[in-house]
C-alpha cells in the first residue's frame, strides 16, 4: 500500500448547490473529478487528521466505487476512523443519525437524492458536519473555495476494502468499522413511535403501500413496517435498491410515483400510501383517494404531533421553508409557538433544531423531519402519520377533512420548468427583481398586488445573513407567488414558481388545487411573463 500525493488542477464549477455537488455521473466519474471534490472538502473543514466520519449513500451508480475512493482519501490524509454502511449504503437521515450517535466529526453521503442515477443520469456528494445535518453555507463556501485553489491530493494505492462484511478492519492507521444500515435508525424509530400501537393498527387489517422506488429506503422500510410492525408481506413495494433506480426518477410526488398514485386512487385501494426519494429523506403521504400536499401534511403532523409518543409533550417550535405553503402558520398560531421561515434547503433548519427553537420542520418539496436528526426523513415521516392515525382511528380523508374545516385549506401547487435556457431563466429573475417595487398595487388577473420583495434570511441564532433566497409576491385573497432557480438540477436551469392561496369558506372547498389556484397561475404569468421568456407553453411538472 503506498501513499501517492497527485498533482492535479482546479475544476471548473465543483459549487455545491441546495444540497451537496450534483453532476452528470459521467462528470463525477471522469479524471480527478470526484478526488479534487473530496480533497478540497478535507481541506476546506481544517483537514481530517484524527477525525472520525460516517460514509454511506444511496446505492445510485458509482456509489460503490466512490466509497472506496472517500476511504483510500480519507487514510491517506490521516482520519482515525470511518464508519460505514454495510455496501457503502446509509439513507440520509441514518447518516445524520449515525454521526450524532457515534459523536463524529461528520459525514460524506454519496447521493444526488431525487435526481435519476445510473451511468447516465447523476451523482452528488453530500457533506454534513458534527450535529448530523448539511454543512452550512460557512463551511460550503470554504470547501468551493478550496476546488479552486487545489493542487494536489492525497489518496492511497490499496486493494478494495470489504464493505459487505459487518465489522471492524483498517486502511493503514484508518479503523473502519462497517455496520448494518438499518439497526441504529431502527432504534431511534422506537423510541420516537409508538410501535405496539402501530402493530395493533397492522393486525386490525390496515393495508399501507410503500413505495420505495427501488432507492434506499427499501430495507429500512421492509425492516420497520414488514417485519417489525406487521405490515402484511408485500407492503413495500420496489423494496430491493437499484443503481439505475430501475430505470426511474427516485422522487416521491403523484407525477414520478404514478403507480402508487393508481394504486391509491383505484378499487380496494390500501388505507395508507407513501413513497421516499433516492437517499430516503423525503416522505409522499397518501390517503385512500386523497393526495397530502407536503405543505398540508406538515401542518396536520405539527396539529396532530401531541398523539405521538415522541412529541407528546407539544411542540417548542415549528419552522418551514419560505416557498412552503402558510398552512402551518395556521397551525403553529392556535398553537401559540412561534413559527419560523428559512431559505429552501434543510441546511437552514440546523441551528434552529440545536437551539431548541423548533421541535418540526418541513418544506414543500416532499421533506419533513424533527429535531430527532438534522436531515429530513422520509420514513419517519411516515410513520409519524401511521402513529397519528393508530391513535386518532380516522382516515387520512377525514383527518384532512376535520385539518381544512378547522385551519381553512391553503391550496398549493409548484409549476417547474425544467433545463431551460440558463440565461433566460436568470434573466426573468433578474427583471422581475427590478420590477418588485412597482408591483404593490397593482392588478393581475384580478388579483391585486399587496406586497413584493426578495426573501433575505437572517438566523436568529448565529447572526449570519443568507441573501437572494427567492422572490415573493404576496396578494389579495391571501394568495402568495414566490419564484426562484432551483439548486440541485444537472441541466441548464429549473425554474420554480410556487403557487398559494387561501380558501377559508367550508362551502367552497374543491378538489382540483389547479382550478383553485387558476387565477394565481394567471397572474404568475402575468408578472414574470414565463410562457413568453421560457418558450414553454405549459410546466414541465407540476406538483
Ligand atoms: C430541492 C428542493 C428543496 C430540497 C432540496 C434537496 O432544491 O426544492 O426543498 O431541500 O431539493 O432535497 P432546489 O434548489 O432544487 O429547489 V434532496 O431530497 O434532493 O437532498
Ligand atoms: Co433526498
Amino acid at each position: 500500500m503506498t501513499l501517492h500525493s497527485i498533482a492535479t488542477q482546479p475544476i471548473e464549477g465543483q459549487k455545491p448547490g441546495t444540497s451537496g455537488l450534483r453532476k452528470k455521473t459521467r462528470v463525477f466519474m471522469g479524471p480527478h473529478y470526484l478526488e479534487n471534490y473530496i480533497q478540497a472538502t478535507w481541506n476546506g473543514i481544517g483537514g481530517v487528521q484524527g477525525k472520525t466520519l460516517v460514509l454511506g449513500g444511496d446505492g445510485r451508480h458509482f456509489n460503490d466505487r466512490a466509497a472506496q475512493v472517500v476511504l483510500r482519501m480519507a487514510a491517506a490524509s490521516g482520519a482515525a476512523k470511518v464508519i460505514v454502511g454495510q455496501n457503502a449504503l446509509l439513507s440520509t437521515p441514518a447518516a445524520s443519525n449515525l454521526i450524532r450517535q457515534r459523536n463524529a466529526d461528520g459525514g460524506i453521503i454519496l447521493s444526488a437524492s431525487h435526481n435519476p442515477g445510473g451511468p447516465d443520469g447523476d451523482f452528488g456528494v453530500k457533506y454534513n458536519v458534527s450535529n448530523g445535518g448539511p454543512a452550512p453555507e460557512g463551511v460550503t463556501e470554504r470547501i468551493f473555495g478550496a476546488t479552486k485553489t487545489l493542487t494536489e491530493y492525497h489518496i492511497f494505492d490499496a486493494q478494495d476494502v470489504d464493505l459487505g462484511r459487518i465489522g471492524t478492519t483498517a486502511l493503514d492507521k484508518m479503523q473502519i468499522e462497517v455496520v448494518n444500515p438499518v439497526t441504529d435508525y431502527q432504534a431511534l424509530m422506537e423510541t420516537l413511535f409508538d410501535f405496539d400501537a402501530i402493530r395493533a393498527l397492522f393486525a386490525g387489517g390496515f393495508r399501507i403501500s410503500f413505495d420505495a422506488m427501488h432507492a434506499i429506503t427499501g430495507p429500512y422500510a421492509t425492516a420497520i413496517l414488514e417485519d417489525t410492525l406487521g405490515a402484511a408481506p408485500g407492503s413495500v413495494v420496489n423494496g430491493i435498491p437499484l443503481p439505475d433506480f430501475g430505470q426511474g426518477h427516485p422522487d416521491p410526488n403523484p407525477i414520478w410515483a404514478k403507480d402508487l398514485m393508481d394504486t391509491m386512487f383505484g378499487p380496494d385501494a390500501p388505507d395508507f400510501g407513501a413513497a421516499s426519494d433516492g437517499d430516503g429523506d423525503r416522505n409522499m403521504i397518501v390517503g385512500r383517494g386523497i393526495y397530502v400536499t407536503p405543505s398540508d401534511s406538515l401542518a396536520a403532523m405539527a396539529a396532530n404531533a401531541t398523539h405521538v409518543k415522541g412529541y407528546a409533550g407539544g411542540l417548542a417550535g415549528v419552522a418551514r421553508s419560505m416557498p412552503t405553503s402558510r398552512a402551518l402558520d395556521q397551525v403553529a398560531e392556535r398553537l401559540g409557538i412561534a413559527c419560523y421561515e428559512t431559505p429552501t434547503g434543510w441546511k437552514f433548519f440546523g441551528n434552529l433544531l440545536d437551539a431548541g427553537l423548533a421541535t418540526l420542520c418541513g418544506e414543500e418539496s416532499a421533506g419533513t423531519g424533527s429535531d430527532h436528526v438534522r436531515e429530513k426523513d422520509g420514513l419517519w415521516a411516515v410513520l409519524f402519520w401511521l402513529n397519528i392515525l393508530a391513535k386518532r382511528q380516522v382516515s387520512v380523508a377525514d383527518l384532512m377533512a376535520e385539518h381544512w374545516a378547522t385551519y381553512g385549506r391553503n391550496y398549493y401547487s409548484r409549476h417547474d420548468y425544467e433545463a431551460v435556457d440558463s440565461a433566460a431563466a436568470q434573466k426573468l429573475v433578474d427583471d422581475l427583481r427590478q420590477q418588485l417595487a412597482t408591483l404593490p398595487g397593482r392588478d393581475f388577473a384580478g388579483l391585486t398586488v399587496e406586497t413584493a420583495d426578495e426573501f433575505a434570511y437572517d438566523d436568529p441564532v448565529d447572526g449570519s445573513r443568507s441573501e437572494g433566497q427567492g422572490l415573493r409576491i404576496t396578494l389579495s385573497g391571501g394568495a402568495r407567488i414566490v419564484l426562484r432557480l432551483s439548486g440541485t438540477g444537472t441541466e441548464g436551469a429549473t425554474l420554480r414558481v410556487y403557487l398559494e392561496r387561501v380558501e377559508t369558506d367550508p362551502t367552497r372547498m374543491q378538489d382540483n388545487p389547479q382550478q383553485a389556484l387558476a387565477a394565481v397561475i394567471a397572474a404568475a404569468d402575468a408578472i414574470a411573463g414565463i410562457a413568453e421568456r421560457t418558450g414553454r407553453t405549459a410546466p414541465d411538472v407540476i406538483t
